[in-house]
């Protein structure tokens, strides 16, 4: 007689006896296949866990009682079940309430189809995988896993949301914002360091005029508290000699990839109403540069992404298309193209003609002046991650400013403590200080 086959799915970033304990009890009814959730499933609600799918496979068929292992590519049980049809699934008790009920009711109706089993068992208490991986996360803060995790994402998630964070403070914030509704989730995928930000915190012009270890010094510090992958925001690179040598300490510090401009001269933002002071670059000059970039890396995740002024500076879509074709071929490993439109007109016009040719170059966009955009109309046009790019800092701004101003009115504080994190809160906001 066939022996039966008894169906768990696991995330298993951080094994403990409670997983032990749930393939224990399992293996009394059968042979216990596990369905390992792969980075892909994962991202979409708890993030990208701390080990690859490759090297959670290798612990988890090692474990006593394992028969086999599958790949679960959704957080929905259901479609393995499908087609595995096992007589049992077993899971803990811990999905009867909160996001998982969804999950649930829909492996009930699919055991229901081929007769099998659901069998609940009590959730080992004391521990959690969830709190643990997170734990393990900064553990394993390595330069080179976050460095590295920006191309695991690229693979794993439709887009990413990248944003702009210029202080560790305003990085703690991104890191942990996260929405959840029903089967939603969301939270930002890593941070933005934005030269326009980065200056205006400053007070100073965002005209290339902080020098390149300032900037990787506010990053540094960011890194110290968190653990996403961080995009770049390089202007234009400055002198090729110079390049070289800073592209050696952003690779080193964990960056995940620049972002470099084809503008020349003394580069003004793009935002600005007034572009006639800006100047977009040769291609072949900007092109030496993405060589230097490449020929410089050690990494091979480390990525150069080039970032096309053409819209900007009203040099027309088939120089911002020629210019892409004529970047990749120099070694970018992406693409941003820059607007500054009301409308997505522009930038969707240059998605589509852009994707006829490049199936799989990483396309980046900046929506600041089109923000009506939804991410699901940029995932349609196989955008792959969109940079909030200067949001917390403009939301920051206001709010200070409007204190300020209270103070001075009231002659006191009282009035704006509506506005404010409490002592208590703040107290509580970084572990150790009360
Ligand atoms: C920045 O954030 O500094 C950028 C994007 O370069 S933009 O401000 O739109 O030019
Ligand atoms: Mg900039």
């Amino acid at each position: 007689m066939r022996k039966k086959i008894v169906y768990i799915g696991l995330s298993a970033d951080s094994v403990h006896h409670g997983h032990i304990n749930l393939i224990e009890k399992a293996r009394n009814y059968g042979n216990v296949i596990i369905g390992l959730l792969t980075d892909n499933a994962l991202i979409n609600y708890k993030g990208l866990p701390l080990l690859n799918y490759e090297q959670r496979k290798k612990i988890i068929i090692n474990l006593k009682g394992v028969f086999k292992v599958v790949p679960q590519h959704q957080w929905d049980y259901s479609i393995n079940l499908k087609k595995i049809k096992p007589d049992f699934m077993v899971h803990g008790d811990d999905w009867l309430s909160g996001p998982q009920l969804f999950l649930r009711k829909r492996a009930i109706s699919t055991l229901k189809k081929f007769g099998g089993k659901l069998i609940e068992l009590p959730y080992t208490k004391g521990v959690s995988s969830t709190a643990l991986a997170n734990e393990q996360k900064k553990l394993f803060n390595t330069s080179e896993i976050r460095l590295k995790s920006l191309k695991r994402l690229l693979n794993s998630k439709k887009i990413l949301r990248f944003i702009e964070t210029h202080s560790p403070i305003s990085a703690i914030i991104a890191e942990n914002a996260n929405y959840k509704n029903k089967n939603i989730y969301r939270d930002f995928d890593g941070f933005w360091s934005s030269s326009l930000t980065d200056a205006t915190s400053m007070g100073k012009p965002d005209i290339e005029a902080l020098d390149v270890s300032e900037r990787l010094s506010n990053i540094n510090n960011i890194f110290d508290v968190t653990t996403k992958p961080l995009i770049m925001d390089i202007d234009t690179g400055g002198k090729i000699e110079h390049l070289k040598l800073n592209i050696r300490s952003i690779e080193r510090l964990g960056i995940s990839a620049v972002i470099m401009e084809d503008k020349t001269g003394l580069k003004k933002n793009s935002l600005n109403e007034k572009t006639s002071n800006q100047k977009q670059d040769s291609i072949k000059n900007f092109c030496s540069k993405i060589k230097v970039i490449n020929s410089t890396k050690i990494n091979d995740e480390f990525m150069i992404i080039a970032r096309i002024e053409s819209l900007i500076l009203k040099k027309g879509m088939a120089d911002a298309l020629k210019r892409a074709k004529k970047y990749i071929a120099a070694g970018a490993n992406g693409i941003m193209i820059h607007s500054k439109e009301k409308s997505t007109k522009e930038i969707f016009e240059f998605a589509s003609k852009f994707r006829k040719r490049f199936n799989s170059v990483p396309l980046v966009c900046v929506p600041s002046t089109y923000n009506s955009v939804r991410e699901n109309n940029l995932i349609a046009k196989k955008f792959n991650i969109v940079i909030y790019a200067n949001h917390l800092f403009r939301s920051a701004y206001p709010a200070m400013e409007k204190t300020a101003k209270e103070i001075l009115k009231y002659g006191r504080s009282k009035e704006s403590d509506k506005n404010l994190i409490s002592i208590k809160e703040i107290l509580k906001l970084i572990p150790g200080t009360d």
